[in-house]
């Protein structure tokens, strides 16, 4: 082993120096929110271990099935689900919990409660895992507003209340982009030291991009601005290049993407589904967050996403996000269609 080559390595800036430092600028701070940014961590780096397994661990008996063992497999999306929610009840800094899988709430028992609670999606993207395409964890933390007395109005505000944001992507790489409201910053997992490395520093999305990015299988029910969107970047009017289509259907890729490289990702209303797909609390607002901290836009079809309101925590919204400029044109196309009316 090179021990003079390896000794270069310890100035790098992990997650925890980062937060840390972050911490620093805040000297009032008691270091509740290093802590639960940590238990976060520690559980990406468990369902990206188990992520990772998942082929092999389909060799010796499919998840829902008895493996050699005679021991239950538990599906990924499960397995991650109860992985977040033993990291973030035992940081002791948690108050309400609202995962994708629970159809309920969590509250904190008394005794670990703090003053934070967490929306997430344990693992986005799910009916990708079978064919080994990235899937991920999103997250969104808010301050509660009385830890003695939580309420579900504590996660029922709007986007724009969130304290930081971020997604943990299960891919070629593990990689985890964060915002705590100044800029984002992108970490990649280094296997060997177990560690996420700052390697993506202050991302700003371009602001206007080459690829648009929608199932485009929905378009017979899209409304009149959305498709006349899509046309537009198929047959620009005004001479520009058309945009190339990317699609993975799952959010956390397609949204890495649309950050790294510009552009917009669209998951419009239709008439079978007036309301989208996407979650607003955990998948609608953490990627919303990051858009616009990346220097991007996200729009509902009616008013800026962050200003939404939930009235439900498994509340779904349409969401267009990505480069200013991408996301200027779609308003313009509703903006226009709303004065015809
Ligand atoms: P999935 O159903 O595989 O869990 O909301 C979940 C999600 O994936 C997103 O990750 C993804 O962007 C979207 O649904 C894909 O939906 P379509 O299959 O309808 O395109």
């Amino acid at each position: 082993m090179d021990h003079a080559g390896e000794a270069h390595r310890t100035d790098l800036m992990t997650i925890t120096r980062y937060v840390l430092n972050e911490q620093s600028k805040h000297p009032e701070s008691r270091g509740d929110f290093t802590i639960l940014l940590n238990h976060i961590v520690l559980g990406c780096k468990f369902v990206c271990s188990a992520v990772s397994k998942a082929g092999l661990a389909k060799l010796i008996g499919l998840a829902g099935d008895t493996n050699v063992q005679g021991e239950e497999q538990k599906k990924l999306d499960v397995l991650s689900n109860e992985v977040f929610i033993k990291a973030l009840v035992s940081s002791g800094r948690t108050c309400i919990l609202v995962s994708e899988e629970d159809e309920e709430a969590t509250f904190v028992q008394p005794p670990l409660r703090g003053k934070y609670s967490v929306v997430f999606d344990p693992l986005d993207g799910s009916s990708n895992i079978d064919c080994g395409v990235s899937i991920g964890t999103i997250f969104g933390i808010y301050m509660i507003k009385d830890a003695h007395e939580p309420t579900i109005e504590d996660v029922l505000q709007p986007g724009k209340n969130m304290l930081a944001a971020g997604y943990c992507m299960y891919g070629s790489s593990c990689t985890l982009v964060l915002s705590t409201g100044s800029g984002v910053n992108g970490f990649t997992l280094d296997p060997s030291l177990g560690e996420f490395i700052l390697t993506h520093p202050d991302i700003k999305i371009p602001q206007k991009g080459k690829i648009y990015s929608v199932n485009e299988g929905n378009a017979k029910n899209w409304d009149g601005p959305t498709a006349k969107y899509v046309e537009n970047c198929k047959f620009p009017i005004d001479g520009s290049p058309a945009k190339s289509l990317r699609y993975i259907g799952s959010m956390v890729a397609d949204v890495h993407r649309t950050l790294l490289y510009g552009g917009i990702f669209l998951y419009p209303a239709d008439k079978k589904s007036p309301n989208g797909k996407l979650r607003v609390l955990y998948e609608v607002f953490p990627m919303s967050f990051l858009m616009e901290q990346a220097g991007g836009q996200a729009f509902t079809g009616k008013q800026r996403a962050l200003d939404l309101i939930p009235t439900q925590i498994h509340e779904r919204s349409p969401v267009f996000l990505g480069s200013y400029d991408d996301v200027e044109e779609i308003k313009a196309l509703y903006a226009a269609e709303e004065n015809t009316e």
